[in-house]
């Protein structure tokens, strides 16, 4: 079997915009997140996915950027991040990149010059097409809304956006682009970065001729990325950039990959194939999106026997053949407390530390999204205005102001359970003002919850979800049988309680997880074995057969 320390890490996610402001300007930054590397370090994590840190002009807060060779002004500048760099390193922690590459922002350099003429070294860089019959050249629509084509007047052509009017789509057939690609990933790689977190990374190839989607009319803004995922090259490319780059460094690789599935996802990953380590897959993500045409927007609960097909699935497909990562959180998705658990004052620690415990047992490199480890919870602004992501203003105006499709108020409760920004307000670290991110105002408004939940009253209670993960973290690294055992599923049918095994070799776990709030009655073959012991519990006690609200048990056993 493969063994790689990436399969053994635990990666600790920080969105620095909303991580800890030093310079009270109300946005996060790099000597933010230097003051809190011992609080990573602590919780057991080994490395840290930093979103993206470079020069951009933020509309997309940093997924367009201007300069991959420099730092965002807000954040910083070069000098703190190879300090930062220095520091993790001194601690034992590794820092992964975001690399987005499948766009630029417009005021990239290669952007500007490439819209200057038709004749101009980087217009290639990019898609330009005629209109067609005085309109844009196919009928693709943006994951942002509208259509994915945006007219520039000055050469009287179209260019192509999968993302907003302002993330121009590069043109990764042309050799010079990618050659640019690899020199900057050299960049950061010989500074010393460990790793990167590639962004959109499955639509970097698009179908020879750009043909219309035949199911444009019928798809959701959402579903615009899938006729362009997965294309021709893709992995051409991926092997080029393995072959190029990344084999002549020892790094982490996950690509994003929408749209991908477990076939997909094997050959992306698949441990002959020199493409990627892993994928962030997003099939679980898409179980309590809308079925009424309106992509995530919905209030609609996840079905368990879905979610355990999906998770089982992925578990068992990839299991020998490639590697997955595990994660309910990120900087797109709720809080996953809000969404898959209950964050009743009641049950929201028992259910975080479930759902922990039931993702963070299963074969698979884990994730953990800044605020997960304690529990933070989805924001429920009143006004539309609060929010500040893109891709929600974007829908809302849409949804309900264009279109008409539903009530305002329709659409607040379904930005309230499914905007990006429940997953991007300031990270909580104490009940001061401002959860104490900010002196200043900011750059979205702090979850009023805060006091309440906090990373201060999560270190003085020896029962926090916070404790909960760094024993998890812990036990990865006394068991290999977390890492590299197989899976499999009991009871795909039960809507109640989720149960696995895995094993390796004589090293046996068995895990149960109760999703209600009630007490469920469950007989399991472990209990009756002499041999089997008591992992992690987020009860005092066990009980056994009952199993009390969101109670997870993780039982070990060698034969
Ligand atoms: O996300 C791609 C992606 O799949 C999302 O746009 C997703 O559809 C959406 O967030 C669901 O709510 C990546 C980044 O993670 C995201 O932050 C960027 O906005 C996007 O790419 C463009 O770079």
């Amino acid at each position: 079997m493969q063994k790689n320390w990436w399969q053994e890490a635990v990666v600790y996610q920080v969105y620095p915009r909303s991580f800890q402001d030093t310079d009270n300007d109300g946005i996060g930054d790099l000597k933010g997140i230097l003051q809190h590397l011992d609080y990573v370090k602590n919780l057991g994590a080994n490395v840290i996915w930093l979103n993206p840190i470079y020069k951009s002009p933020n509309d997309d807060n940093g997924y367009d950027i201007a300069d991959y060779r420099d730092i965002m002004q807000e954040f910083g500048t070069m000098a703190d991040f190879d300090k930062l760099l220095e520091a993790a390193h001194e601690k034992g922690l590794k820092i992964m990149m975001d690399l987005v590459v499948n766009h630029t922002s417009d005021e990239n350099h290669w952007f500007a010059e490439s819209r200057k003429n038709k004749e101009n070294k980087y217009r290639d860089y990019y898609f330009w097409r005629d209109p067609k019959n005085s309109r844009e050249p196919n009928n693709w629509k943006s994951n942002f809304g509208g259509s994915a084509w945006q007219y520039d007047p000055k050469t009287e052509q179209y260019y192509l956006h999968i993302f907003s009017k302002k993330q121009p789509d590069l043109n990764w057939d042309n050799a010079d682009v990618r050659q640019d690609v690899y020199g900057v990933m050299k960049f950061w790689l010989d500074k010393g970065v460990d790793g990167f977190r590639m962004d959109v990374i499955n639509l970097i190839s698009k179908q020879p001729g750009l043909p219309d989607d035949p199911n444009a009319d019928k798809s959701t803004v959402e579903d615009a990325m899938g006729w362009v995922a997965n294309g021709p090259k893709v992995h051409d490319y991926l092997r080029e950039m393995n072959q190029q780059v990344l084999s002549k460094y020892d790094v982490i690789t996950v690509g994003e990959t929408p749209e991908a599935k477990t076939e997909d996802a094997i050959k992306y990953t698949g441990f002959d194939r020199h493409e990627l380590e892993m994928v962030f897959q997003f099939e679980h993500m898409g179980l309590d999106w809308s079925k009424n045409g309106l992509g995530k927007w919905s209030t609609n609960k996840v079905s368990l026997p879905e979610l355990k097909e999906v998770m089982s699935r992925w578990q068992t497909k990839l299991n020998g053949k490639a590697w997955n990562s595990l994660y309910w959180n990120n900087h797109d998705q709720p809080r996953v407390v809000s969404r898959f658990g209950n964050d009743s004052e009641q049950y929201r620690v028992l259910s975080a530390k479930m759902l922990g415990l039931l993702l963070h047992f299963m074969q698979g490199t884990p994730y953990i999204y800044q605020g997960e480890e304690i529990g933070m919870t989805n924001v429920h602004f009143d006004n539309i205005d609060d929010y500040k992501d893109l891709e929600t203003l974007n829908a809302y105006h849409e949804i309900v102001q264009d279109k008409k499709q539903v009530t305002s108020d329709q659409m607040m409760a379904y930005i309230h359970h499914s905007s990006r920004d429940n997953a991007r307000t300031p990270m909580q670290w104490d009940a001061t003002k401002n959860a104490g991110f900010t002196d200043g105002t900011p750059w979205i408004k702090v979850n009023p919850a805060y006091k309440q939940i906090n990373v201060s009253k999560a270190l003085n209670d020896p029962n926090s979800v916070y404790y909960f993960y760094k024993k998890m973290n812990e036990l990865r690294s006394q068991y290999d049988v977390i890492v590299y055992g197989n899976y499999s599923l009991l009871d795909p049918k039960d809507n109640e309680a989720f149960a696995y095994e895995r094993q390796l070799d004589q090293q046996h776990l068995f895990i149960v997880t109760n999703f209600t709030s009630h007490v469920i009655k469950r007989n399991y073959k472990v209990y009756n074995d002499q041999k089997s012991r008591l992992l992690l519990s987020n009860y005092d006690d066990d009980l056994k057969r009952d199993l009390r609200p969101y109670e997870a048990k993780v039982y070990y056993y060698e034969e």
